[in-house]
């Protein structure tokens, strides 16, 4: 991590324990949360949870890119994921039932919600997120850290990590055609998923 550019670099140490603190707690969380709802319903509906710190490259392309200074209060104000969980889903009604746990928690608030499944991206990009604030509770006082939950199936993520790959951070302007040829691949996914979703339904 290197924050050597940031104004105010000697606050920054103390700001990147803190999301460190909340991303344990999040987890923990999210832990407690999912393995209740499997000992209840006997069902598993995620296949994987990554969750990562945003990279210092990342944290400042996005700030330059946004056209702000490279400060610790432009970090916790314009940079929504510094803190990224992404559970990964089997089926769509999977992602339902998950988004519904979660609104469960009393750890976290529930800050914003996106619906990028009823409302794709124009890119094509699918996904449910949830930014979420997790209380740390610090010797002298309690604060809200923020952190982004991305919830979405096996195909929505195959889609999304190929796109992030091919083109979504690239500097290059992309032909119209391609653009349109990426976006009829999520179409493709979105069909795949309707289609397995219902087959589902007459499996159980
Ligand atoms: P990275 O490298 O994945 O971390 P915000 O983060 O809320 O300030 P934004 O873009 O308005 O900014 O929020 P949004 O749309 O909820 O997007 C946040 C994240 O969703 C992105 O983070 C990506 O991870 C993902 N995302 C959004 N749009 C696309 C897309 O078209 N394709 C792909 N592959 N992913 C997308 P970052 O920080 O931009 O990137």
């Amino acid at each position: 991590m290197d924050y050597s550019k940031f104004k105010d670099k000697e606050n920054i140490e103390l700001l990147l324990l803190k999301y460190e603190f909340a991303k344990k707690l999040l987890e923990t969380e999210l832990d407690i949360l999912l393995k209740e709802y499997e000992f209840k319903n006997n069902y598993n509906p995620v296949e994987h949870i990554k969750s990562r710190i945003k990279s210092s490259d990342s944290v400042i392309k996005k700030l330059e890119r946004r056209g702000y200074d490279l400060t610790t209060s432009n970090l916790i104000n314009h940079v929504h994921d510094m803190i990224g969980i992404r559970i990964v889903c089997s089926f769509l009604s999977d992602v339902k039932s998950v988004v519904n746990v979660l609104k469960l928690s009393k750890l976290f608030k529930i800050q914003d919600e996106r619906d990028y499944i009823s409302n794709p991206k124009d890119s094509g990009y699918i996904s449910y997120h949830m930014n979420v604030l997790v209380p740390i509770h610090l010797q002298d006082n309690t604060e809200y850290i923020e952190a982004e939950i991305q919830i979405r199936t096996i195909a929505m993520d195959f889609w999304a990590s190929l796109d992030h790959k091919l083109r979504y951070k690239t500097k290059k302007r992309i032909p119209k055609e391609l653009k349109e040829e990426v976006y009829n691949f999520s179409q493709v996914i979105n069909d795949l998923d309707l289609k397995m979703e219902n087959l589902r339904k007459k499996m159980i």
